[in-house]
């Protein structure tokens, strides 16, 4: 008897879990390493929303501003642009990655040292407008490390 109440009080904390999931759900976040006097750097990660969600705001202590960026050819030149906020459809994941959709890190306070950690604070926005923010510890790769890294 005593088993089964533990079964069922795991079950029902699992459930629990699940019924308070965050918004959106972040996965293999990173940003390039900087050396001495570089002031941007880009941070990528892949994000997804159950239910959708907006990306409304990026904060980090080691940069001045934070920026929403997307990439686009324009004239066959390759343009960046701040975007006030990003959709993130429900179901769907949403890759920023080089090239594309990116954390733009301007006005860098230090360099971002190969394997160090950099905390960034994301804030979303779900359909009725309730806010609600992600802690990251996003790790630093050199340039070489990212393709060591693809699977
Ligand atoms: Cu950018």
């Amino acid at each position: 008897m005593k088993f089964m109440q533990f079964l069922s009080f795991f079950a029902a904390a699992f459930y629990f879990g699940n019924a308070t999931a965050q918004v959106a759900q972040v996965s293999e976040p990173w940003a390039r390493a900087t050396v001495q006097g570089q002031k941007a750097t880009g941070a990528f990660m892949t994000i997804t929303s159950k239910e959708g969600a907006k990306l409304v705001g990026i904060s980090s202590p080691v940069a001045g501003i934070s920026e929403i960026h997307e990439m686009k050819m324009e004239k066959d030149v390759m343009k960046m642009s701040a975007l006030p906020s990003l959709d993130i459809p429900a179901g769907k994941s949403v890759d920023l990655k080089p090239g594309s959709y990116h954390v733009m890190l301007m006005d860098l306070k230090a360099p971002l040292a190969d394997n160090s950690n950099l905390p960034m604070t994301l804030t979303f926005e779900n359909a009725k407008g309730v806010k609600s923010k992600i802690e990251l510890q996003v790790p630093v790769k050199s340039m070489n490390m990212q393709q060591q890294h693809k699977h």
